[in-house]
């Protein structure tokens, strides 16, 4: 049925006639979206049908909110916007916290979601699914769209991918009602009524003057730092932003999703000295960086005393002194401000002072000397370093591979060790440090770069979106997931003093996630030592074959909370 309705159009009495269903397909096409990944059900089964036989597409997905995750890190990875579909009231739900994620992420991504009858849930009639999808998602996103009439189509999706795309990227609803699938116009009509969005994402210029007040400050610095952010990874302006790090001398902080626009290894690059940057520099040059928790907001204690200058380039004029005054904002879109900071540069830009770089390389030696040994260690069961040495090495040997990062311990340690070589390689659990990111985005990942994927994940991260194996499984993805087993949410030591019900951290002890890969038809190892993991991981990397690594970690290892324990509220009351 659905085959039928997407190659021939229903046609009455010589008039040729179109209807909601293909004139989606088509503005989707027309406006160059490939791919949509969700989970069908009524009133989006047939949609999904006809999408998939007209050349889409359609990943299905086990649960809406890996979907959206999946979604949403397909905008990162392509700056287009990724789209997520979902059935009414609680498919739409489970959708919609990816679609906050992404819109808090700044990353382009529309949600768009099957609904029911306006009549009957204006009136509170009790429809099937019944909500008020557009009420609750406009606080959620960057903006939100209902099409009622198939006439309308064509212009609710160009509004909702500009919206996505333009100026700071974000999450985008478009709301479609059950009837609007099935209404019918006069085909022609139709199809002028579709839009083929132009420019969807403007260069936005800065000002010179802004340009040049920006290079006056950097040029007075005699300890400047520049920090990139998983805007500037997201901006694609990857030569651009190399040329002004080295052109300038200025170390570098790669945050987070960022690691990787210029190599880890990169003799500038300050990933490894980063308390002593964010202390001790005086001029700080943010690109694509918000001066959030991540940052400590620009100011206290991992600031230092010293009295600091910000510079920064972001598309979000608002951005600016959200947290600390910026002596020089810059704003408009990364690739043209990094230009036009490159162009007032010119010939002849002194670089930073030496006695500064080489106080920062000083630090860097010094602690990746200390951390060299530990990686080293073949302990069984493995701590954290022993694991990550291994897959250090691996993902060194395999610099194009996607590296999904999600956990407390497993995210923070993978961060500080693994190094990363190319631009956008490095996905995790961005702004929110939100669980659950892990198979959506390395089925995203794989479908979207074509390259394989490496997932490394704690066991708690990857129970809120474990099922998704078998989704990895039906689509024969090239994803390797090593699970950092250490049975448990930050250690599997806990005990509940009170009763028998095990601690609220503590889950099964050596349980074997490598079986639910088996279940599936994937490959399942369980390693207990760093040289089991490392053979296991490379035979999965050089096969392609969708596998997952139970590693046995030390249920003592992890510390609370990771490197954020200091962010858990502590009571003054609490029995010892
Ligand atoms: O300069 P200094 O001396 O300070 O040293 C720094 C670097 O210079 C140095 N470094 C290096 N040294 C040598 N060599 C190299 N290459 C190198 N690179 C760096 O190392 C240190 C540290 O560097 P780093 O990491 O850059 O610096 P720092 O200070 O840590 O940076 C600060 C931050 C804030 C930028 C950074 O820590 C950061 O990005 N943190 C993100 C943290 C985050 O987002 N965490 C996730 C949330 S935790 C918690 O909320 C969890 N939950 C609750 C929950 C969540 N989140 N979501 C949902 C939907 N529901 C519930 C749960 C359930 S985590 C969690 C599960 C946890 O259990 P798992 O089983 O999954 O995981 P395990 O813990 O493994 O058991
Ligand atoms: P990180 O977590 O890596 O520090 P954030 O998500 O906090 O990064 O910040 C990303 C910033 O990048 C946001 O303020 C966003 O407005 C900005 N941004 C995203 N894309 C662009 C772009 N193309 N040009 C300029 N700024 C951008
Ligand atoms: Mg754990």
């Amino acid at each position: 049925m659905a085959e039928a309705a997407a190659s021939k159009k229903p046609e009455t009495e010589g008039e040729e006639l179109t209807d909601g269903f293909n004139l989606i397909i088509d503005a989707m096409k027309l406006n160059g979206i490939e791919t949509i990944y969700g989970v069908p059900g009524i009133p989006i089964t047939d949609f999904g049908r006809m999408a998939q036989a007209s050349g889409i597409r359609v990943l299905s997905f086990r649960h809406e909110q890996n979907a959206g995750y999946a979604a949403a890190i397909a905008g990162f990875l392509t700056k287009k916007p990724g789209i997520c579909l979902t059935v009414s009231a609680p498919g739409f739900l489970n959708g919609l916290t990816a679609l906050a994620h992404a819109t808090t992420n700044c990353f382009p991504m529309i949600l768009i979601s099957g609904s029911s009858e306006r009549e009957i849930v204006d009136l509170q009639q009790g429809d099937y699914e019944e909500m008020d999808q557009l009420a609750v998602a406009k606080t959620m996103c960057k903006a939100a769209y209902r099409v009622l009439h198939a006439s309308d189509i064509g212009i609710g999706l160009a509004r909702a991918i500009r919206a996505a795309v333009s100026g700071r990227p974000g999450g985008v609803y478009l709301d479609l009602p059950a009837k609007l699938f099935g209404q019918v116009m006069n085909a022609e009509k139709g199809k002028k009524s579709l839009v083929k969005v132009i420019d969807a994402a403007p260069a936005q210029i800065p000002a010179p003057a802004a340009v040049k007040r920006a290079l006056d400050v950097l040029k007075s610095a005699k300890k400047p730092l520049i920090i990139l952010g998983k805007g500037a990874a997201y901006a694609q302006a990857d030569e651009a932003i190399k040329q002004l790090v080295e052109k300038s001398g200025i170390p570098f902080l790669p945050m987070s999703m960022a690691k990787g626009l210029l190599p880890d290894t990169h003799p500038q690059c300050a990933g490894a000295a980063r308390s002593t940057v964010l202390k001790d520099s005086d001029v700080v040059l943010m690109i694509g960086a918000r001066l959030n928790w991540l940052l400590s907001h620009g100011k206290g204690k991992s600031w230092g005393e010293a009295p600091k200058k910000f510079i920064q380039v972001d598309i979000e004029p608002r951005e600016m002194d959200s947290n600390v005054e910026i002596a020089a904002p810059v704003v408009g879109d990364i690739g043209s401000c990094v230009a036009a900071l490159l162009e007032g540069m010119g010939g002849s830009w002194t670089k930073a002072p030496s006695d500064w770089t080489g106080a920062v390389s000083a630090k860097r030696e010094e602690n990746v000397a200390k951390m060299a040994p530990r990686l080293m260690n073949n302990n069984s069961p493995m701590d954290y370093h022993g694991a990550l040495g291994v897959l250090r090495t691996i993902v060194k040997e395999r610099p194009d591979a996607i590296l999904v990062n999600e956990g407390a311990n497993t995210l923070d340690l993978t961060r500080g060790v693994i190094d990363m070589y190319k631009p956008r390689k490095r996905l995790d659990v961005g702004t929110w440090g939100v669980m659950g990111i892990g198979m959506g985005q390395a089925i995203a990942a794989a479908v979207e770069t074509g390259k394989p994927v490496l997932c490394i994940e704690g066991d708690s991260a990857f129970g809120f979106s474990g099922m998704e194996v078998e989704t990895i499984c039906r689509y024969n993805l090239p994803v390797c997931i090593v699970i950092f087993n250490n049975d448990g949410i930050y250690r599997g030591t806990d005990q509940n003093k009170a009763g028998s019900d095990p601690a609220t951290t503590v889950f099964v002890k050596g349980a074997r996630y490598d079986k639910m890969m088996e279940a599936f038809g994937g490959v399942g190892v369980h390693a207990t030592s760093p040289d089991e993991l490392k053979r296991a991981v490379n035979a999965a990397m050089d096969s392609g074959k969708p596998t997952l690594i139970n590693a046995a970690i030390d249920p003592a290892a992890g510390s609370e909370s990771g490197r954020i324990g200091n962010l858990n509220p502590q009571s003054a009351l609490k029995k010892k």
